[in-house]
């Protein structure tokens, strides 16, 4: 079915309440609607359940991406039937697919390290960290829309970025960030176009961090990052006075922003929670240009730093005071109105962000910019959007999720006896984030809502000590919200975002030959004088490195055979010369710790040492035809001279 087409009569329009129940009792037929056979074939699940459930074979109306947390990987799920479609790895290591251990894994891994880093990895045995705690996943945007082109996410562990192409749905770039600690919130900019991706260092630590003042607190600092989204690499840093938590832009370009729950830069629990107040820190993105631009930096790491810290009094940067330990930061799509999350307090806290010049140059007081602060339950994290002016808060403590409308939460801070509340849903349990569909954009849509939650407990069988993670599906279509569907999971939903179909119409169901993912590997091989866009079966010794290069079709490897020697480091170079959509190969090198998928299209190539003498199967692990199991060979490793 064509999902595009799907939008203009979407099965939940029809389906709806009065529609369905027309359908129902005979009074509308489906050919009264123009639909086929097919399309009328759902209405009883639709109907009945209401649930978004998706009948098989159908295919549903947005893709979902989701941050996995602890897992490192992104994930990619069709809403509204919640159905996992894909993981694409990321800072993990992952079998299926060999990612972070085929050369061209280890080259986007290593592009970016610092030299520290690759010298204390191998002092380890290892090249790279293949774990990551993935937070957040946001898309490109162009003029504050999703423009389809790129995710971008945050690893707190090891403080990295990464970039995901969506033409492909593959990692395509890994950013180790210098002299922050522990990369958290993570937005991109939203007008005029995603130049930068904004990243907060949560942890505090000295900016030289080189143990010579460790138990000095008073030489902490927190940085801001700009990464330039194109280039992959820093524009800019500032440094912050207290930490950073999460973030947003706002959608004129100028601002971006970030609470702060530690402003009393505290080193532990009782430290971090006690002032009354924490704050935003807003960032002037033209200031921050001009400095850049007038050389005004110092540099650091090969990074260009500001200072936007409080006793620098400069226009980098401006504090405004937030209840204790605030955590959300999002920005409405009426372009105006910033949400912050109070966590330990009940409240929202709404920030104009048309009114930010005057706190840079009118010397406004800083909680001039607040708007609103309504009272909505026990701790509120994050807020999602729908188009009509309504916001979706996730309460924490009170496992609900609160529908408040800005407006009116505006008209009651102005004294007008309004009640901002609309309505509460229990959700089970402990809310993290929530998102509308393409509600961060000026695209926001006013039909599903999903809640990410932190616990299942008793919602599903029990399956060990380890529970599934539960994300919730919650129709917002009407006035009441509505939970839909449980869709369990594993660790750890923890942010996600919900995709137009149209806006990812440059998906590739085939690699591109000329694809740059394996460039390096391309001129390897042009240098052994080896054609891989062509049937392949050459073995290239250099000294004791061995370069085998094979081409795959349905159900052969080019070769059946070929011959090593105890402790060569052999490289084999695949090329899937399959052009058939879906036709996957693998190759398996048995016994040698050895695996990865090479796509049609794809060439992928892995290296590894050849253990001792005897015969070394291997196979193809990516079922590809009928003779699957039948696409095999020998690698002969002969005992050392
Ligand atoms: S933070 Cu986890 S619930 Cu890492 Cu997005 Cu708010
Ligand atoms: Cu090729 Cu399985
Ligand atoms: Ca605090």
């Amino acid at each position: 079915m064509d999902t595009t087409e799907n939008k203009g009569l979407s099965r939940r329009a029809l389906f709806g309440a009065t529609a369905g129940a027309a359908v129902l009792a005979g009074t509308v037929g489906p050919s009264m609607l123009g639909l086929g056979a097919a399309l009328f074939a759902t209405a009883p699940a639709q109907a009945a359940g209401g649930d978004g459930s998706v009948a098989p074979g159908q295919l549903d109306d947005y893709y979902g991406f989701w941050s996995s947390g602890q897992t490192g990987e992104l994930r990619i799920l069709g809403l509204p039937s919640m159905r996992e479609l894909m993981r694409v790895p990321v800072f993990n290591r992952c079998s299926a697919t060999g990612w972070g251990q085929t050369n061209e894994s280890l080259r986007i891994h290593e592009r970016t390290m610092s030299e520290k880093t690759k010298k204390h990895l191998a002092a380890n045995g290892k090249r790279i960290h293949d774990n990551g705690d993935l937070h957040h996943v946001h898309m490109s945007f162009t003029e504050g829309k999703y423009d389809g082109r790129y995710l971008f996410m945050n690893d707190k562990a090891n403080t990295r970025v990464a970039r995901v192409r969506c033409d492909v749905m593959k990692t395509d770039a890994i950013l180790e960030v210098p002299n922050a600690k522990g990369i958290h919130g993570l937005r991109p900019q939203k007008w005029p176009r995603t130049n930068y991706v904004f990243c907060n260092g949560e942890d505090e630590a000295p900016l030289i961090n080189d143990g010579s003042t460790m138990r000095d607190v008073s030489t902490y600092v927190n940085i801001f990052t700009a990464v330039d989204a194109d280039k992959w690499d820093v524009a800019w840093q500032v440094k912050v006075s207290g930490n950073l938590d999460n973030c947003d832009a706002d959608y004129s370009g100028k601002y971006a922003f970030s609470t702060s729950y530690n402003s009393e830069m505290g080193m532990n629990l009782a430290e971090m929670t006690e002032s009354e107040m924490d704050h935003v820190v807003i960032f002037n993105i033209e200031e921050i240009e001009k400095a850049i631009a007038a050389g005004q930096y110092e540099e650091i790491n090969g990074a260009k730093v500001l200072d936007g810290r409080k006793e620098a009094n400069s226009l980098f940067t401006r504090y405004v005071p937030i209840a204790n330990n605030p955590h959300g930061c999002n920005m409405a799509p009426d372009k105006k109105h910033l949400c912050i999350g109070g966590k330990l307090s009940p409240t929202v806290t709404v920030l104009d962000v048309t009114k930010f010049d005057t706190l840079f140059y009118d010397n406004a007081e800083p909680r001039s910019v607040v708007v609103a602060e309504p009272q909505l339950g026990l701790g509120p994290l994050h807020t999602a959007f729908d188009g009509r002016g309504n916001a979706y808060t996730s309460l924490f403590l009170d496992s609900q999720v609160v529908k408040w409308n800005i407006e009116d939460a505006i008209r009651a801070y102005a004294g007008e006896d309004v009640d901002p509340i609309k309505d509460k849903l229990d959700v089970h349990y402990q809310p993290g984030h929530l998102k509308t569909v393409m509600g961060e954009t000026l695209d926001a849509t006013n039909d599903w809502l999903v809640c990410l939650c932190k616990f299942s407990k008793d919602r599903f069988l029990n399956v060990g000590p380890s529970k599934a993670e539960n994300d919730q599906l919650i129709d917002i279509s009407g006035d009441k919200m509505k939970l839909v569907h449980d869709g369990p999971t594993y660790a750890e939903p923890h942010d996600a975002i919900a995709v137009h179909p149209s806006i990812l119409s440059n998906i590739k169901s085939v690699w591109d030959r000329q694809d740059p993912m394996w460039a390096e590997t391309r001129a390897q091989a042009e240098a052994d004088g080896i054609n891989i866009d062509d049937w392949c079966d050459t073995v290239v010794r250099d000294g004791n490195k061995v370069r085998v290069y094979m081409s795959s079709v349905a159900p052969a490897f080019s070769l059946e055979e070929f011959t090593v020697q105890e402790g060569d480091e052999v490289t084999i170079i695949v090329t899937n010369l399959d052009e058939i959509d879906d036709l996957t190969h693998g190759f398996t090198m048995g016994n040698h710790g050895v695996a990865m998928e090479v796509g049609p299209q794809q060439t992928a190539s892995v290296t590894f040492v050849a253990a001792n003498a005897g015969v070394y199967w291997y196979y193809c692990q990516w079922f590809c035809h009928a003779l699957h199991m039948e696409m095999r060979g020998r690698m002969f490793v002969e005992p050392k001279a």
